[in-house]
Order: structure tokens, then sequence, then C-alpha cells
């Protein structure tokens, strides 16, 4: 495949490109976060989403350079915001992990060493890891994830809702925050939403709530979602509604705004 031969090059080069989704309250609308997505700007092709070049580079093991690339990147942003807008309550950012790079021997330490260099607070980050990555999880899988979470990172559940998890097994995992999957979202687009949505939503909610996890909902794209989603329950909110992903300068703007 030619993508995969020339993703280690494209690294260097310096093709890799982050895009930020901002993370919004849904209590007040104000602007909490912001997601890192990456892209590759191929010379040939043009924009590729990660869809196209991350399962590449998780066969071929350069999802731990470019991972660790994605995560400096946005810890650095990360730091920027919080200087220009120090008003403004904290500021996190949330960075995928690849299950690829759950089993790598270093994330903890690159972790922490990307943190300190950056001058940024463990609290300020937040790692997202899918649901289907952490069914069936063992201990020696959990370990550099709890490690992460008692210095203070969080650590997401995302698409949540699509993996068949047990719910108990929530327990036994280091995870704050529930990303709920953006099936449920369009769900609640019909009106009046399917009962039975409703109610799994409202479940999950509570649950959520009795276990001391927040819950982000991911692919808001109208303000009656928005707002079914905030009567249900949920306290953050993701999606094109508020913005879609964006260069870092777009979420200066919105955060100014909303300070
Ligand atoms: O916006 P979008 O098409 O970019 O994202 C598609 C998927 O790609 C998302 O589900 C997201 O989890 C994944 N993704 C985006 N950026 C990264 C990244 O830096 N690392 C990993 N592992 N996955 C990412
Ligand atoms: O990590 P994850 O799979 O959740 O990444 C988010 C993905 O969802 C990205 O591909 C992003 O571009 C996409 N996305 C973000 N907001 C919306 C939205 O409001 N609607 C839809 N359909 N997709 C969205
Ligand atoms: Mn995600
Ligand atoms: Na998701």
């Amino acid at each position: 495949h030619g993508l995969t031969t020339a993703l280690p090059a494209a690294l260097e080069r310096g093709e890799f490109f982050i895009e930020y989704q901002p993370l919004v309250h849904l209590g007040d609308g104000s602007v909490r976060g912001a997601e890192a997505l990456v892209r590759w700007l191929h010379p040939q092709h043009g924009v590729l989403g990660p869809d196209r070049f991350i399962p590449l580079a998780e066969h071929t093991g350069l999802i731990v350079p470019l991972g660790r690339w994605v995560l400096e990147q946005s810890v650095r942003q990360a730091r920027a915001w919080r200087e220009r807008n120090a008003d403004a309550g904290p500021f996190r950012i949330n960075v995928n992990l690849s299950p690829c790079q759950l089993t790598h021997p270093g994330l903890v330490q690159d972790t922490v060493e990307i943190l300190e260099r950056a001058g940024v607070q463990p609290d300020a980050l937040c790692l997202e890891v899918t649901e289907s990555a952490l069914i069936g999880a063992d201990d020696d899988l959990l370990k550099p994830l709890r490690r992460l979470a008692e210095m203070g990172v969080d650590i997401a559940l995302d698409d949540f809702g699509t993996g068949y998890s047990n719910l108990a097994n929530l327990r036994r995992l280091p995870v704050s925050i529930l990303k709920l999957d953006r099936s449920f979202t369009q769900s609640m687009q019909r009106f009046p939403a399917d009962p039975v949505d409703l109610k799994i939503v409202e479940g999950i909610v509570s649950l959520a709530h009795s276990l001391d996890l927040t819950v982000t909902v991911e692919g808001v794209e109208t303000g009656a979602q928005a707002e079914q989603l905030r009567i249900l329950g949920c306290d953050t909110a993701q999606g094109w509604y508020y913005a879609r992903p964006g260069p870092p300068e777009r979420l200066h703007e919105l955060a100014l705004v909303d300070a």
C-alpha cells in the first residue's frame, strides 16, 4: 500500500496537522476544552482523515511516534490557550489513544515527559480510549491507565454505548468520563425522540453520575438535540452545532467570546 510506506517520511516532513473541536458545557454554553483530531496533508491526495491512515499506522507501529507527536502538539496548544485565557477557567485537551499505544511500555513515561516539557498539569489532559479497546482488558492493560489516572489525567471511554460492555465492568476501569456515541444523539433528532433511546440515555446518565463519571455527548448537530441532552442530564457536548473541527486559531475566538 502506497500510503503505508509513505507514513514515516510524512511524519518527518511534517505533513500531519491537528484540528481541534470544542467541548462545550451544556449548562452554560462555555467552551471547556477541545478534542485533538489528526489529519494528513498528503502532497498528492490532499487532506486525508484519520480513518484513511490511523489503521495503517497501527498496523506498522508508526502509531506510537505519531501518537506521541499528536500528544506533544496538543499539550502545547492547551498551554497556549490557558495563557491566553487565564480568566476563562481551566481549559482541557482531549487526545485519542489507539489500543497499540495502550500496550506500548513507554506510554506513562512519554506522557509525563510531554506534560513536564510543556509545563502543563496532568488535569489539563484527557486521554480517550474506545470502549471496545477496554472490553475484557486485563490488569496489565489497565495498569498504565491507572497510573495516569492517579496522576490526575482524565481517561474517557470513547464511543460509549456501542461496545456491548458490561456496565458493572465500569467500576473496574480507571475512567472518569463517558463519551456517549453519536448514534444516541442522532436518535434525539426525531421529535418526539424514540422512547427507548430516551430511557437508555437516562439510564446511562444516572449510572454514570452515581459512579461519579461525567457524560459528554458527541455529534450534536442541532439546538434541539443539545436541549434534549441537557434535560437528560448530560454534562458536556461536542458537535457541528457548536463548531466543526478547525485550526487552533478558531478556538481562540470561541473561547474569548465565552470568557
Ligand atoms: O474527525 P474525524 O474524522 O477526524 O475522526 C475520526 C476518528 O479518528 C475519530 O474516531 C478519532 O477517534 C480518530 N482519531 C482522530 N485523531 C486521532 C489520533 O490522534 N489518534 C488516534 N488513535 N485516533 C484519532
Ligand atoms: O473520536 P471520535 O470518533 O469520536 O471522533 C469524532 C468524529 O466525529 C470525527 O470524525 C469528527 O469529525 C466527527 N464529528 C464531530 N462532530 C460531529 C457532528 O456533529 N456530526 C457528525 N456526523 N460527525 C461529527
Ligand atoms: Mn474521540
Ligand atoms: Na467517538
